[in-house]
């Protein structure tokens, strides 16, 4: 069933240039979006009844939790360095809480100079919530806020960011973690640690990043195996792990909720309990691999969904995805290690249940040395959360294309373009058992992210919605098309994302 790209009619015009948008008043340019998105019958449009007709489905507890977000200009202090960014009221936003089925009501208010959204990642929420401007609503525009509304379908550790532009690179990250009514784990506290590259305020912003980026290598290959920074790049980041280049942004601090090593985030505990941590990756352009010296970790979800149980020294996390782990926690200070992989620098924390003094942020943690590296690939769903066994009704070969020379990173050989989001649309149909295959055809590791839906890895492997996968490597993986809408698939390292390494999967209508 081949998946054939669409060309926008004369009569079906994605209007939203970026002048178009600023043109208009808030009011005006929802009405642009729905108006530009409505005369493609073929699709499946975020406002339309296939959309608000699956949210009546999930029915939901009817108990509702109202948040409100502010996305405004502010000051993190990194250990006396000041630096300017953007941020939801805190670096990391305070942790959004609620039990599957609840409804989430988020006001987000935009106090920017800029056009933004919230975007809530790995939900298979309804689409016209998803924040994807343009294809899932308008941008809300400074001065402008927009109501999210939406039942929370699965619980686990999710979070959100904006979705416009490499906003994600600023502050403007938290957890969003929704609870299981039943669930069968247990344990006696929980802590969230949310991983950062940090540059913003520092040495450049984020769109200045993509800037330079952009602009391709031009005279700076032939730089051989050095390992150094050039301006906002770094160059000769490998690493085994991801298969080669680990990176190329410079980052000049690492975080662990907003605090850097020579500041780091304490977390206090009684030596025998168990601790659930829920970890995510909210870089921009950075692997970590983390570890807690003198512990094992206990895998027992990724991105929200339940896992087979398996201990491991520590896990590699590409950006988006997520962990859960269960410690169980020894006497004393101990070192927790996010080595930015690569990049030969780290983020650092320290944990405290006893008496004894605090390792210094370089301490070697062997458990970052061990083979005992987990990733995905380790993994098995359980089998409350393995997809039931089926034939597939629709294959889809996507490949991941482009390179860092001319920085035009695709997919399928081309560069999403924002403004067009319908030119190049996968299409599917509800009740279909999808076959995806990635195929990453470049030189350089992607972290895989789908809107929408989780995948489960072939095998019988994980649950997912955010997969790294390895230059020169395919991953096989399927999913149920049960949520219809317009879904954004792209890279999550935010600046290949940007270069145009995005694709949408549209359910026909
Ligand atoms: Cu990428």
């Amino acid at each position: 069933m081949p998946d054939r790209p669409l060309s926008p009619t004369p009569s079906s015009p994605m209007l939203l240039t970026r002048r178009g948008v600023l043109g208009l008043g808030l009011g005006a340019v929802a009405a642009a979006v729905l108006a530009s998105c409505t005369p493609a019958p073929q699709w499946v449009t975020p406002t339309g009844a296939a959309v608000s007709g699956t949210e009546k489905n999930r029915g939901g507890t009817g108990r509702v939790t109202t948040v409100d977000l502010t996305a405004a200009p502010t000051t993190l202090d990194l250990a006396g360095t000041s630096a300017a960014t953007w941020a939801f009221g805190g670096i990391p936003a305070p942790v959004i809480r609620l039990t599957a089925g609840d409804t989430l009501k988020a006001t987000v208010r935009n106090q920017l100079d800029a056009d933004t959204s919230v975007h809530w990642h790995g939900l298979a929420l309804r689409n016209d919530m998803d924040g994807v401007p343009p294809v899932t609503q308008a941008p809300i525009a400074p001065g402008g806020q927009f109501a999210y509304e939406f039942v929370t379908p699965h619980p686990g550790t999710y979070w959100f960011h904006p979705h416009v532009g490499p906003q994600l690179d600023h502050g403007l990250y938290g957890a969003l973690i929704i609870d299981d009514p039943d669930e069968k784990v247990t344990w006696d506290d929980e802590w969230v640690l949310i991983l950062d590259d940090w540059l913003d305020g520092v040495t450049a912003t984020p769109d200045q990043v993509l800037t330079d980026l952009s602009k391709g290598m031009g005279g700076m290959g032939g730089m051989g195996d050095m390992f150094m920074r050039m301006g906002n790049r770094l160059m000769g980041a490998t690493s085994d792990l991801l298969g080669g280049d680990a990176g190329d942004v410079y980052y000049p601090h690492y975080l662990i909720n907003g605090k850097p090593p020579a500041d780091p985030a304490q977390f206090t505990g009684t030596p025998g309990n168990v601790v659930r941590i829920r970890l995510i990756n909210a870089g921009s352009d950075t692997a970590f691999r983390f570890a807690m010296g003198g512990h094992t970790l206990t895998i027992t979800h990724t991105d929200g969904f339940p896992v087979e149980p398996v201990e491991v020294d520590s896990i590699l996390l590409g950006m988006g995805e997520r962990y859960d782990v269960q410690v169980t926690l020894g006497d004393g200070v101990f070192p927790v290690v996010a080595e930015a992989e690569g990049k030969r620098d780290r983020a650092f924390a320290l944990v405290r249940t006893g008496s004894g003094t605090a390792p210094m942020s370089d301490v070697e943690v062997s458990e970052l040395d061990s083979r005992q590296v987990g990733t995905a690939q380790n993994l098995t769903a359980t089998a409350e959360v393995a997809l039931s066994r089926a034939t597939p009704d629709r294959l889809i070969d996507v490949s991941l294309t482009g390179g860092m020379a001319a920085y035009d990173w695709g997919i399928d050989g081309r560069q999403f373009d924002m403004t067009d989001p319908l030119r190049d649309v996968h299409a599917i149909s509800k009740g279909e058992r999808v076959q995806l295959r990635i195929r990453n055809d470049t030189k350089m590791w992607h972290p895989f992210h789908l809107h929408g839906h989780t995948y489960q890895h072939e095998g019988g492997g994980p649950r997912k919605d955010t997969s790294t996968i390895l230059p020169g490597r395919t991953l096989t993986v399927e999913f149920d098309a049960d949520n219809p809408g317009l879904w954004i698939a792209h890279c999550h390292n935010i600046y290949h994302a940007e270069s145009g390494m995005t694709t949408v999967f549209g359910y026909r209508s």
